[in-house]
């Protein structure tokens, strides 16, 4: 069985990573989304509540499921739950050159290979930072996240 992980931050969740993990889930048997916990970094969402997001918005993916991630490396979750593959979304040449040495260090450290698949057009604009932003101001964020997303956005 082919197993790979699609880790992230999703804080929130939007419409761009919801498509990379649905082509993720085509092209692998079991795919877990990997909810990272950074405890230098402030999260706007608690780690519940962005599991709780991306189980909302990934539902109708019945091989896809979620586990926190922890403080931890990526190579050891990777290890841990028999995963030989991570598969992230390419923005543009930019995410490619943050991405790089990060998936030669993968590689080195548990022998896990990094697919990338280069995002659809219309999500090539999307961040989590500038949703919550946009949302923040008053913006309509609809085409882009969840409905539970939007609606906690907004309270
Ligand atoms: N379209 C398509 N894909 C997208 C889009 C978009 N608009 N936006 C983001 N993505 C993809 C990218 O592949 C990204 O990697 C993924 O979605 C998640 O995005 P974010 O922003 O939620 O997550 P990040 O970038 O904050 O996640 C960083 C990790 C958790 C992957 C990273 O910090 C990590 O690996 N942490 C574990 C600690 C570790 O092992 N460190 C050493 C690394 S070698």
């Amino acid at each position: 069985m082919s197993r790979a992980v699609c880790p992230g931050s999703f804080d929130p969740i939007h419409n761009g990573h919801i498509e990379i993990i649905s082509r993720a889930s085509r092209l692998f048997d079991d795919v877990i989304v990997a909810v990272s916990t950074n405890y230098a970094k402030k999260y706007r969402f608690d780690v519940e509540e962005r599991m709780e997001f991306c189980a909302q918005g990934l539902a109708h993916l019945p091989n896809v499921r979620m586990l926190p991630l922890g403080g931890g490396l990526l190579a050891d979750f990777c290890a841990e739950h028999g995963a030989n593959a991570l598969v992230k979304g390419l923005r543009s040449g930019l995410d490619f050159d943050y991405e790089l040495p990060m998936s030669t260090m993968n590689r080195h450290l548990a022998d896990v290979d990094t697919v990338f698949l280069p995002t659809a057009t219309e999500f090539a604009h999307l961040s989590s930072s500038l949703l919550k932003e946009v949302a923040s101001l008053g913006g309509d964020i609809r085409p882009f996240v969840p409905d539970v997303v939007r609606e906690r956005l907004l309270q």
